[in-house]
């Protein structure tokens, strides 16, 4: 007898996927050969993936497979280069969201950085949230001054404090029963939010992202980790997932929310946004309706694109 079950891919390593089941648990399944025909452009199983294995009741009728992978509703991918073509590597698959962690201070808040992880969220169509953490380190109104005109235009935006306890269980409520990624620089407090979250979780999260990021093992072991209030938070993917290159310059409007109604109304239809005459992109930030400093990020991001 050979038992059909539905389960979420929740670790893999090596070509064997362990697969969350609501019925057996845990299981540790490999790939349908079948699977694998024909000329693969990126990863046909990953990280989030949700597909069907069949159980054998015995060894003798074989292994744990998976037979089926469903449709991703979205993912978080790294294109890589290779010889026959771009390969998409798929880090995590059927994402929720990307929790963007900056810190008030100490680090100071990179805003070029945030707006391009914001932007490669959008591209890749990931709903993405900034979480402001150590509020504890700044005056009252600051943290709302530094970041409060994300909000403005449509970003969630979290407050915290992981040495003060600060926001967490707001936090909590946002990552229940979702998949999440924490990205940001290092010493922002990543660690210490998901340690604020569940015990040792933040220990947990990083050493497995430290062990794979370096290219040095061949194997690569990544995981969900299950959250005890429910959900999984995935091992912290590098910044640069979320900045894709294979992107054209008059693309990038589309990706700021706050620009890319503007840009019909400007008087030039190659309006550039940078110097132009009755262009309405330079009138809203001289009217102070788009934040200069996300302005700035546009242009910088922009010329960079151009460059290329
Ligand atoms: N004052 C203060 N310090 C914090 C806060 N969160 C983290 N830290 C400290 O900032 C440093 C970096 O934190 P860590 O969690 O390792 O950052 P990560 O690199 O993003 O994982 C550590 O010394 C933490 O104790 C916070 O909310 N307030
Ligand atoms: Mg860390
Ligand atoms: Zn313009």
């Amino acid at each position: 007898m050979i038992q059909a079950l539905r389960g979420r891919v929740i670790r893999s390593q090596s070509g064997f996927y362990e697969v969350e089941t609501e019925e057996a648990g845990v299981v540790t399944a490999r790939l349908r050969g079948r699977l694998k025909k024909g000329k693969a452009r990126g990863d046909l199983v990953a990280l989030g993936d949700w597909v069907q294995v069949s159980i054998p009741e015995s060894e003798e009728e074989g292994e744990v497979m998976i037979e089926e992978v469903e449709a991703r509703s979205r993912a978080l991918v790294r294109n890589a280069p290779r010889p026959r073509g771009t390969y998409q590597q798929v880090i995590v698959a059927n994402l929720d969201q990307a929790l963007f962690v900056m810190a008030c201070a100490e680090p100071e808040p990179n805003f070029g950085l945030l707006d391009r992880m914001l932007v490669g969220a959008e591209q890749q169509g990931i709903p993405a949230a900034i979480v402001a953490n150590k509020t504890d380190m700044v005056g009252p109104g600051e943290p709302k001054r530094l970041f409060g005109h994300y909000a403005k235009i449509g970003y969630r935006v979290y407050y915290t404090s992981a040495a003060k306890r600060r926001g967490i269980d707001t936090l909590r409520k946002v990552m229940k029963g979702k998949l999440s990624v924490m990205a940001g620089p290092s010493g922002t407090g990543k660690s210490s939010l998901l340690n604020a979250l569940q015990p040792d979780l933040g220990l947990r999260v990083s050493a497995i992202s430290q062990a794979t990021g370096k290219g040095k093992h061949t194997t690569t072991r990544r995981q969900l980790f299950p959250l005890d209030f429910g959900g999984y938070v995935a091992d912290t993917p590098g910044l640069k997932v979320f900045w894709h290159a294979d992107l054209e310059p008059e693309e990038l409007d589309g990706y700021f929310p706050e620009i890319a109604p503007l840009v019909t109304q400007c008087k030039f239809n190659d309006c550039s946004h940078a110097e132009e005459p009755g262009c309405a992109v330079l009138a809203a930030v001289e009217a102070g309706d788009v934040h200069f400093e996300r302005y700035r990020s546009y242009m910088m991001m922009r010329l960079k694109l151009e460059d290329e």
